[in-house]
């Protein structure tokens, strides 16, 4: 599918969506785009990160013009500033490290008999084990994963000032040292986690310098407690990905179909809907539809999507849109990122909200609990919910966007390697950096995060990227980034051709043809979910180990064009912390700290070797990343 202009209003680019605004504008029915509209202007304190509420004597404001230059308790803007923003990564923070936890959980369960999943993902044990230390020899594999799930809530239980487990087994040692010499390393993630919202109480923490460097300690337990242990833990339990080919964009929806959309991150709840949707076709045929057809919106999408090809039907500031379709009979949501605002859309349709998780019910959605015990009487309820639905279904409110495109998801780090070493079997990762040392690819770019109302859908993602690809950037991507890309042909062997540049288009062909694809691989590979951002720094964390250098000389940078979610904030902060230059599309809120600014993207670099790198315009921001990128390689001698 090809990209098309903004419509009328810069609203998006993807014409699936623009059809669907005109639909919504005749039924009345208002989205994210309108109530944004009805928020401007926004505050220009929050904005700058300026207003502080966390007594009650507040809220407090600083005029960055003249005067109040302090709060009632005498918090300067660069005070209020830093505390604003540790609550915020922490945040993100909390919202990664809780959903680790429930996997976790959910293994520790499995291997006691007491959760209805099996474990698909051995092959993951060995590796994981080996990192931890657990002996594994003569040992069944339900007896590693239990030692894994143990060796996990450890570090929740950690009562000492060790650092946890998973940072040092997984992190590369370089960094450990790093973060060790900064005084950072988290030791429980509860711990940390309780001990910033501490932290930035009132009348605790007074130095901005100090909670910075407690935000660059929240985004370690972000990577590790949150992202990496994630990663392994749903691995294990749900299996490695490895490549596999789908379609995406709202045409995946099947007007003769019962339409499921799994939205959210937890893969306990979006594998369990797609497990007995495929038990249940009987009953749905005998609703008189043609079968059940499940669909993906944000992380709970990319996870089956990865596992099991499940078609996306769009990102994050899609999903109002997918209801307006009509045609969706159930949305089934989990945790993070579903808006509160579905439920009044639904209720215009015959379309039924599925709340699953405790920690997250909407008023007015049905709410049908998925836990590990009972996961299956659940998600069999979901399916009938949404059977029921369909029956109820009003053909003339039914339109679906005929939009989609082919996309190919699963490039776990393991499928990467596996099909590097179709060339270079004893080694490799040596085709890659071999590709890099003679300028084939003259960098990589992890390109993550969401959607946001301030920018145009997509559109930041889509143009970074082509000027990436078009200057042989190797370029993977996770979250609603690689949806918005998957929606326009960058994540299939065609957009090799189409968007990469001749260096670039050598090696992804080489590499895709001694795999066996028959061609090139995709131009944008898609490594996953959030967590999954994980991989990328695994994968980052690989190259440098096999050039010998640490990450942060490597002609490597990150980017979320479009972020919106405190997590992404987060993973930014991890992805700095390990030394990548971290390009945003929009700044968080801390302009209104020159001090805070200043740390974030300059200063910082000399700590960690990473900084932020704001720019708003996708032309300059592909300038600044190359400019970056060919800086490292001169570093590097290339
Ligand atoms: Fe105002 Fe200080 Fe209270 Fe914040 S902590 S609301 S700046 S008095
Ligand atoms: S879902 S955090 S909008 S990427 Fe992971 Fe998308 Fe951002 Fe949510």
């Amino acid at each position: 599918m090809e990209c098309t202009k903004c419509n009328e209003n810069g609203r998006t680019i993807d014409p699936a969506v623009q059809e669907l605004f005109k639909k919504a504008a005749d039924e009345g029915i208002d989205t994210a785009w309108d109530r944004y509209e009805q928020q401007k202007p926004q505050c220009g304190f929050g904005e700058l990160g300026l207003c502080c509420r966390n007594c009650l004597q507040g809220p407090c404001r600083i005029n960055p013009f003249g005067e109040p230059k302090t709060g009632v308790c005498g918090a300067d803007a660069d005070l209020i500033v830093a505390r604003n923003l540790l609550r915020s990564v922490t945040g993100g923070t909390a919202s990664h490290t809780d959903h680790a936890y429930s996997a976790v959980q959910l293994l520790r369960l499995m291997t006691e008999g007491k959760a209805e999943y099996p474990l698909k993902g051995a092959g993951k044990i060995a590796g994981v084990a080996a990192k931890l230390g657990i002996d594994t020899k003569g040992k069944k594999d339900e007896e590693v994963a239990r030692e894994i799930a143990l060796t996990a809530l450890a570090d929740f239980g950690n009562y000492s000032d060790a650092p946890m487990k998973w940072l040092t087994a997984t992190a590369p040692a370089e960094r450990v040292d790093v973060w060790g010499k900064l005084g950072i390393l988290p030791r429980n993630p509860d711990r940390e986690i309780r001990r910033a919202m501490h932290a930035t109480a009132m009348g605790v923490d007074g130095s901005p310098m100090n909670l910075l460097l407690a935000c660059l300690k929240s985004g370690l337990i972000d990577g590790y407690a949150g992202l990496h242990l994630g990663t392994d833990i749903q691995d294990i339990i749900f299996g490695i990905p490895a490549p596999v080919k789908t379609e995406a964009n709202m045409g995946v929806l099947d007007k003769n179909k019962i339409n499921i959309i799994v939205h959210g991150h937890m893969p306990e709840v979006s594998e369990k809907v797609v497990e007995w949707a495929d038990k249940l076709s009987a009953e749905a045929k005998a609703a008189g539809a043609e079968g059940i057809n499940i669909a993906g919106i944000c992380c709970s999408g990319n996870e089956v999507l990865m596992r099991h090809g499940v078609p996306l039907a769009g990102n994050f500031l899609s999903q109002e849109l997918a209801v307006i379709t009509g045609a969706v009979d159930a949305m089934v949501v989990d945790v993070q990122c579903f808006m509160p605002a579905i439920t009044k859309v639904a209720s215009c349709y015959h379309t039924r909200i599925i709340t699953t998780q405790g920690i997250a019910q909407l008023p007015d959605a049905e709410h049908i609990p998925i836990e590990p015990e009972h996961a299956d009487e659940g998600a069999q309820k979901i399916i009938r919910l949404a059977i029921e639905a369909y029956k109820k279904r009003d053909a003339a409110k039914v339109s679906i966007p005929r939009h989609k495109s082919e996309a190919w998801g699963g490039f776990s780090v393991e499928a990467i390697v596996g099909a590097l070493s179709k060339v270079d079997a004893a080694n490799p990762l040596k085709p890659l950096v071999d590709n890099i040392v003679n300028g084939n690819i003259k960098g990589a770019v992890g390109v993550v995060g969401c959607n946001n109302v301030k920018t145009t859908q997509d559109a930041f993602h889509v143009e970074l990227i082509k000027e990436l690809l078009a200057n042989d950037v190797l370029v993977v991507a996770t979250g609603c980034s690689a949806q918005a890309l998957a929606k326009y042909g960058f994540l299939c062997p065609e957009g090799a051709q189409k968007y990469a540049g001749k260096g670039l288009l050598a090696v992804l062909t080489a590499v895709g043809e001694a795999a066996g694809l028959g061609g090139p691989l995709p131009p944008v590979l898609h490594m996953g979910s959030c967590v999954d951002n994980s991989r990328i720094g695994d994968l980052v964390g690989a190259l440098a180990a096999y050039l010998k250098v640490p990450i942060k000389d490597l002609p490597v940078v990150a980017s979320a064009p479009e972020l919106q979610h405190e997590k992404a904030i987060s993973i930014g902060v991890w992805a700095v912390a390990l030394g990548l230059m971290t390009h945003i599309g929009l700044p968080p809120p801390v302009l209104g700290s020159p001090l805070v600014s200043k740390v974030l993207t300059a200063d910082i670099e000399g700590i960690t070797g990473g900084k932020f790198y704001v720019e708003g315009d996708a032309h300059k921001a592909a300038q600044g990343i190359l400019a970056h990128i060919m800086q490292k390689r001169k570093g590097l001698g290339l």
